[in-house]
């Protein structure tokens, strides 16, 4: 049990964003794939295994939703499924809003680097270090209470810096992959920031002692290790050059 004061919200943010130094932008996999060293099959590789994982973002997020007996909080959560399933919604006065979603722009980017859709969508490339690291993401969505499964969504304070990375570098490493399979990484620059902003707010106001804090700090690791681990299992299938 902590006798420690808790830490303020500013030093609490500071702490979570200290975690960051362990986020997967920094594994050799992924510094090889931004600084254009990866060959066409490694990022074939990594674009198929990631499918699992962006595929199993909606159904975190669901469950996140049916742990959530906050109304205010599922209205705002629901608009992650939504990013990803996309959406056709037709308004009481018959106008339609349709958006074809993230899985269908993951989707995309796998044809542009030369998958077909059939080998992305049944998973076939996916190895087992990867499944088994997405599947025990949503499993702890599932099981914990919703505000740690927030909590640990908050690798996203980190991902706008990898996706602006990958648009920055990618076009001139691999101008074979046609720009508009890339629209995934820009659609989610601006979809993280606004992720971030909710999960923060619950993470700073619901983990208010320092025993509780320095739990949000390892569920965060946590999750970093889950994209580690996913890293890890891409680069023993696939190599990583040096
Ligand atoms: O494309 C990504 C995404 O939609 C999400 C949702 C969020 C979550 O709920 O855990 N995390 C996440 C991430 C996405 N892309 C990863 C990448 O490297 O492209 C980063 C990943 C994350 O930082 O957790």
């Amino acid at each position: 049990m902590s006798t420690q004061q808790p830490w303020n919200h500013e030093e609490f943010e500071a702490k979570l964003r200290e975690k960051g130094a362990a986020y997967h932008i920094h594994h050799p996999f992924n510094v090889m794939l931004n600084t254009g060293k990866a060959t066409p099959e490694q990022i074939r590789g990594w674009v198929a295994n990631r499918f699992y994982y962006q595929i199993a973002i909606p159904v975190k997020d669901a469950a996140i939703l049916s742990n959530t007996p906050d109304r205010e909080v599922r209205r705002q959560w629901i608009q992650r499924i939504l990013d990803h399933d996309g959406y056709e919604i037709t308004a009481p006065d018959g106008t339609t809003v349709r958006d074809e979603g993230g899985i269908e722009a993951w989707i995309k980017l796998g044809e542009a680097t030369g998958l077909s859709r059939e080998e992305i969508v049944d998973l076939r490339h996916v190895v087992p270090g990867v499944r088994f690291a997405v599947d025990a993401y949503i499993n702890f969505a599932r099981q914990r209470p919703w505000q740690e499964a927030v909590c640990s969504s908050l690798t996203e304070l980190f991902a706008p810096k990898i996706h602006k990375e990958r648009l920055a570098n990618w076009p001139e490493h691999y101008p074979w992959i046609e720009s508009a399979g890339l629209q995934y990484f820009r659609n989610r620059v601006s979809q993280a920031r606004r992720d971030v902003e909710q999960g923060l707010a619950v993470t700073l106001n619901y983990f208010n002692t320092r025993e509780m804090q320095e739990r949000a700090l390892t569920i965060l690791q946590f999750k970093l290790d889950v994209l580690w681990t996913m890293n890890d299992a891409m680069a023993n299938a696939y190599g990583v050059n040096k």
